[in-house]
């Protein structure tokens, strides 16, 4: 199967070749799956115009005909899992079963913003006047830009462009080009479902293509009311400020280095296989993945025994198999600096106990990067565990006081996920407090990774602030306005003023 006869199924237009592009090759194996060109800056402002005159209709229409359209959407994204997950897999090189998982995650936000569509209510508000009334009204924001990242290509799309389309605000996608045919056949879905829909204004989804420059431009221009972006903490930084300068709106959500603490009480079957699948999951290049196991002293020598036979039972190979564990890294990049952060860990007192080397694959796998995750013993937490490694790198330290390891756990730059294995009440609730876990995410019993939909997803410091997908995120992609109504026949000023005149 090849993705051409993939868009065909699907009956979307496929991305435009270029023979002067891009070239885009398969992770799995390295194939050139295609040239794609970049757009141009001109383009990006076309496509901002058309994005504000889309804007302009879009937001008269009711919020749950606008849920309409996403329940379209999402019925063809199931009628079409199959499909979109290949291209995932194909693109990413995520294993199929995670892909799957991906489009998934797509059907399950896409329901939750058709329920939303009928619920973006706002609050009344008692006011200290009498005959007066305070409200709240949510209202369309406007144009959204989406950068999204090559490791959730499809995925986190959806989360804000579900939201934004309920709220009544098109979308202009900016994927990673290690997505452009996922991108592309779900951008494909959506316009025609939109066409079949009748009632919507055309140019409510339009893909960028490019690299950081296109996200760049997104960013500059007053009509793009919010940008929502995805990827390394130093790009969040770039968008930031450039759509601070002209103080916009943005929604980060960026670098993790999530950890993980077991204590003396933990249940360590259970946490040995939240350990591994947070850790080697998508080969470790989740924004979630787990980077740094803290356990009770007492317990790591035992813990550290079975992860060494866990990781030596896996399968790492081609992820189009049921059997395989791990696929391969997105590119030999990401191998380089999975070996760096292994040899500066061992030069600050590390012990490398298992893998870290790439794996020889067999000959269909082409010159795809599978390697061996790496598993590091440290003495304690050191300068190089600060840095976000997007590759299947786990470090493992001790700790014997609680309070200790939640400190450690909270030294690093970034505050994305986090975790605690304990059968005990107090330690749970410890972790959960305000002296606990500084992340947007902390969980009990749960590993660091595999987030469900509904809550709110994102982080702190480094991570960006920004919350995504469930719970009130949708309030991200509109714009409130508070009412003051006077019903009487006077006009009584707020905190008793007087002011009289004649
Ligand atoms: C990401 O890696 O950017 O929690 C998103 C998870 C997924 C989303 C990860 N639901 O692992």
């Amino acid at each position: 199967m090849g993705w051409h006869e993939v868009f065909k199924r699907v009956g979307v237009p496929e991305p435009q070749e270029d023979a002067t592009g891009t070239p885009h090759f398969s992770p799995v194996n390295g194939q050139l799956l295609g040239c794609f060109r970049a757009v141009s800056p001109q383009h990006v402002s076309h496509a901002l115009d058309r994005a504000t005159e889309c804007f302009l209709r879009l937001r008269q229409i009711p919020a749950p005909v606008r849920g309409e359209l996403v329940r379209r959407f999402s019925l063809e994204l199931r009628a079409h899992q199959a499909d979109l997950a290949y291209l995932v897999t194909l693109e990413s090189g995520k294993l199929i079963g995670e892909a799957w998982g991906e489009v998934q995650e797509m059907i399950d936000v896409c329901e939750f913003a058709v329920g939303l569509s009928r619920q973006l209510h706002g609050l009344t508000i008692a006011s200290e006047r009498p005959h007066h009334r305070m409200m709240e009204q949510w209202h369309p924001l406007g144009p959204v830009a989406v950068i999204s990242a090559f490791n959730f290509p499809v995925a986190v799309w959806a989360w804000n462009s579900a939201l934004a389309l309920v709220c009544g605000n098109p979308i202009l996608w900016k994927p990673s080009p290690q997505g452009t045919l996922s991108a592309f056949a779900c951008h494909g879905l959506l316009v025609k479902v939109a066409q079949e829909h009748g009632q919507l204004p055309p140019h409510l989804s339009q893909v960028l293509l490019g690299e950081g420059e296109i996200g760049m431009c997104l960013a500059g221009d007053p009509r793009t009311k919010l940008v929502s972006a995805t990827g390394s903490s130093k790009m969040g930084r770039e968008v930031a400020a450039r759509v601070g300068a002209r103080l916009g709106r943005s929604l980060l959500e960026l670098g993790g280095n999530n950890a993980m603490i077991v204590g003396a009480s933990a249940n360590l079957d259970l946490a040995l296989r939240a350990i591994v699948f947070s850790a080697v999951g998508t080969s470790g290049q989740r924004c979630t993945s787990l980077r740094r196991l803290i356990v009770h002293q007492s317990r790591i020598d035992e813990l550290l025994g079975a992860l060494k036979k866990a990781y030596q039972s896996l399968v790492i190979g081609d992820p189009f198999l049921a059997k395989s564990h791990m696929g391969p890294l997105i590119n030999l990049d990401s191998y380089e600096k999975l070996r760096e952060a292994c040899e500066q860990a061992e030069r600050e007192g590390g012990k490398l106990e298992w893998g870290g080397q790439r794996i020889s694959s067999h000959e269909s796998l082409g010159s795809g990067v599978y390697v061996e995750p790496a598993l590091l013993r440290m003495k304690q937490q050191t300068q190089t565990m600060s840095e976000e490694v997007f590759a299947p790198l786990l470090y493992v330290l001790p700790f014997s006081d609680l309070q200790e390891a939640i400190d450690i756990q909270n030294a690093v730059p970034q505050g994305l996920s986090s975790a605690i294995f304990t059968e005990n009440m107090s330690e749970a609730e410890l972790f959960l407090s305000t002296n606990g876990s500084d992340c947007g995410i902390a969980n009990v019993n749960i590993g660091t990774s595999g987030a469900e939909i509904g809550g709110a997803f994102g982080g702190e410091k480094d991570t960006g602030g920004g919350r995504e997908s469930g719970s009130d995120a949708w309030k991200n992609y509109m714009r409130r306005s508070t009412n003051t109504i006077n019903y009487g026949k006077d006009l009584p000023l707020a905190q008793g003023i007087e002011f009289e005149f004649s």
